[in-house]
């Protein structure tokens, strides 16, 4: 008797990311992942998977056998954004490769922050000999806001060098050496962070968060001079015109962002030249491609032997 047919894969980037044409170019990986099935770029009644980071809208609502949706990174809004999305299990991208490379942004810039890069860049260009003071790490509070996968990673890499580590999530949730701050404990975290960290998801919650009044709520009086803000988690969390207006007038002593309301960061966003403010391009943690395709290789090879599939989205909240 012949093998029943296996479900097929969709690879679906997505439009609207600049990167459509790279669909093709996934399929052919995945294609390397899945010897045994057939990997496509179009909906199809054959369609068990689909892989995708921000697909057009409707497009998987046409996959009518549809098991399964794996995002291509960490986040998942892109895909949650799509009101006709086929209620299956949805799966983000937990590895400990995209982790290594958040965990490495964060502490690059904490220590662009501490030991005060942008200014020595500063003096080096005008060829200046100049000293400056940088506060001990155990002078400094780190207050990382989303204390999940990439939260806890970042703490712990943190931690050995002494700085206090302050924590923010829903759940409270901590881990030695932590102060841990729940829903309810924003003010009080805020109050005692001088470098706020942000590793949230965009879900309605966390739409604009780190705006003036969370900037007002920062520890003011630090060794570092004003506060400073950290965000690789969503651009949405952020309102960007408040933090550049906070860094001009000194209410925010400098800030390192990856993520932005509008990406790429148009030419025109005053944030570019604004001061001591250090933009990366969404690089934070990039997904390594074949990491992510062992990684869906193994979760569909796990559903199809009857086992749970791993890091399953919480619709409800979002994240
Ligand atoms: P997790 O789901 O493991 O952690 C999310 C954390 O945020 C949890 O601690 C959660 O609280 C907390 N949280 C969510 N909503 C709220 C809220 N309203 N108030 C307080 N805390 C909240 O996600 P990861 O750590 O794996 O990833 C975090 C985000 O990082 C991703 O969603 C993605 O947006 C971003 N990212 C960015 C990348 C980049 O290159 N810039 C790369 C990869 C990810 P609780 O623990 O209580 O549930
Ligand atoms: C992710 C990202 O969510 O790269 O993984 O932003």
């Amino acid at each position: 008797m012949a093998e029943p047919t296996k479900p097929s894969i969709l690879v679906t980037i997505g439009k609207g990311t600049g990167v459509e044409h790279e669909s093709e170019t996934a399929a052919k990986l995945f294609q390397m992942a899945f010897p045994d099935r057939e990997v496509v770029t179009e909906p199809s009644p054959g369609v068990g998977y689909a892989i995708t980071w921000h697909p057009p809208l409707g497009l998987l609502a046409q996959c009518e056998n549809l098991q399964a949706i794996f995002s291509l990174g960490a986040g998942v809004d892109h895909v949650l954004r799509d009101p006709d999305l086929p209620d299956v299990p949805l799966v983000r991208f937990v590895d400990p490769t995209l982790t290594s490379r958040m965990v490495e942004w964060v502490v690059w810039q904490v220590f662009n922050h501490q030991r005060r890069a942008a200014q020595y860049a500063q003096l080096q260009h005008e060829g200046t000999w100049k000293e400056l003071t940088s506060p001990p790490a155990e002078d400094l509070a780190i207050g990382i806001m989303g204390f999940g996968k990439l939260g806890q990673a970042a703490a712990k890499a943190l931690l050995p060098f002494g700085f206090k580590i302050n924590a923010w999530s829903r759940s409270g949730r901590t881990m030695d050496g932590v102060t841990a701050y729940d829903a309810e404990g924003l003010d009080a975290f805020l109050a005692a962070t001088n470098i706020a960290v942000s590793l949230l998801p965009a879900t309605a919650e966390t739409k604009g968060i780190i705006n003036t009044d969370l900037i007002g709520k920062l520890k003011k009086r630090g060794p570092l001079g004003g506060p400073v803000v950290l965000n690789a988690g969503r651009g949405d969390s952020q309102v960007s015109a408040d933090i550049d207006a906070a860094l001009r007038d000194g209410r925010l002593g400098g800030a390192s962002l990856d993520v932005f309301e509008t990406e790429p960061l148009p030419a025109d966003n005053p944030l570019w030249t604004a001061p001591n403010c250090i933009i990366t391009p969404h690089a934070a943690a990039v997904t390594d491609p074949r990491a992510l395709a062992m990684y869906i290789r193994r979760q569909v090879d796990a559903v199809e032997a009857g086992k749970e599939l791993e890091n399953v989205v919480d619709r409800g909240r979002g994240y």
